[in-house]
């Protein structure tokens, strides 16, 4: 696994291109350029066969993107009642575990690196989507307006079961066991989910965790579900192989917390001290401004010490320029990706991009997912 390079891909960085375009190693990762694919959902597992991936158009999919330096996976669920949405695939299952093989072999074979997201979306989901498993959370809290998009249509989610601290040791147990999961599957290493309102970051703040133990109260108390799950992963596949990604300021999926400074950077803090490979940072809103305060991910890049990666609206110019200042060592790009197989070579020659199509980006078959052209 992760073999060096051949010479053609791992030039010496003598040329002019910007560095975005040039090398790079991540924790224990050689990449070619400093491009990396975002982790996208897009519903196109074998949802009847048990949340399998790998059928010949997800193969198909990865290899048109095997372009970027490394590619985070689309999240891939670490157990049942991890699972939130129609059709993603799970890390769980040797079935699931043999599906993913073609991709990773099909990326390696085109010269990228890829990690499994690693994902539970907690209380971001409804039993219709989880073979009948009841949500589950830091606290038996809802989130406000947050509606589960299942086979018979949209669905309020229910009120979460609180986990139990024998349930989140579970929980923990399940990450550890999807890292493994995706080392078996030929993956590079994983990125562990810890943005967006799902499982961790549920743990992380306070408009979601209200527990009185170890797990709730405390920014460290707080933290203690994340760097479990993070302690647990690095136990099993090596730090050099493990990232994580996080939204300190993502107002999505009703999550709310009165001091994002404050707790991300005491996570960050802790990350560092592991070891681990890359935080991949999601500036802003998801999807959205990059402009929200309440972090400062400047900070961040300078007291982390391994890469960080930089995600969110960037653009060919605000990218190169990232890394060319060194404000982040690499930059991921999601709808960019979606739409463009080809993006690295689109941007090494500042040609247009073409324009994603929201409504086939979760949609059953092949339209809106293969069939994006390339120059
Ligand atoms: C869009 C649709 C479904 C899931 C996330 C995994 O927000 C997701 C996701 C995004 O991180």
């Amino acid at each position: 696994m992760n073999a060096p390079l051949p010479r053609s891909v791992l030039r010496d960085s003598d040329t002019d291109e910007p560095q975005l375009f040039q090398p790079a190693r991540i924790g224990d990762l050689e990449l070619a350029n400093r491009v990396v694919m975002a982790p996208l959902t897009r519903s196109r597992a074998d949802e009847v066969a048990g949340d399998i991936p790998g059928s010949a158009m997800n193969v198909e999919y990865y290899r048109q993107r095997s372009n970027a330096g490394l590619i985070i996976s689309e999240g891939t669920q670490v157990a049942p009642a991890g699972k939130g949405y129609m059709a993603t695939p799970g890390i769980y299952s040797d079935a699931q575990v043999e599906g993913w093989k073609p991709v990773t072999q099909a990326v390696h074979e085109a010269g990228s690196r890829i990690v499994a997201q690693i994902w539970h979306v907690g209380r971001i989901t409804h039993p219709s989507l989880t073979g009948g498993l009841h949500p589950v959370a830091p606290s038996a809290l809802a989130p406000q307006e947050v509606v589960a998009y299942t086979h018979e249509g949209k669905v309020e989610v229910p009120v979460p079961h609180a986990l139990s601290v024998q349930e989140i040791a579970e929980v923990v147990e399940q990450f550890r066991r999807g890292a493994a999961n995706a080392m078996r599957a030929g993956f590079d290493g994983v990125e562990i989910h810890g943005a967006n309102g799902y499982l961790i970051d549920q743990f992380l703040r306070d408009g979601a965790n209200q527990r009185t133990d170890a797990y709730g109260g405390s920014i460290e108390n707080r933290c203690r579900f994340a760097l479990e799950v993070v302690d647990a992963v690095v136990a099993e596949i090596g730090a050099g192989r493990v990232g994580i990604r996080l939204s300190p300021v993502t107002p999505v999926n009703g999550i709310a917390d009165s001091d994002p400074q404050a707790v991300f950077g005491y996570l960050v803090q802790e990350l560092d001290k592991r070891g681990i490979a890359f935080v991949h940072f999601i500036e802003g809103s998801t999807g959205g401004s990059r402009d929200l305060p309440g972090f400062d991910y400047a900070w961040a890049r300078s007291t982390f010490r391994g890469a960080y990666i930089a995600n969110n609206g960037y653009d060919r110019d605000t990218a190169i320029d990232a890394v060319a200042s060194g404000r982040a060592d690499a930059v991921a790009f999601g709808r960019a990706y979606i739409a463009n197989p080809d993006l690295v070579q689109r941007l090494k020659a500042g040609a247009a991009l073409n324009t994603p199509f929201p409504q086939t980006f979760y949609t059953p078959g092949p339209a809106g997912y293969i069939d994006y052209p390339a120059l």
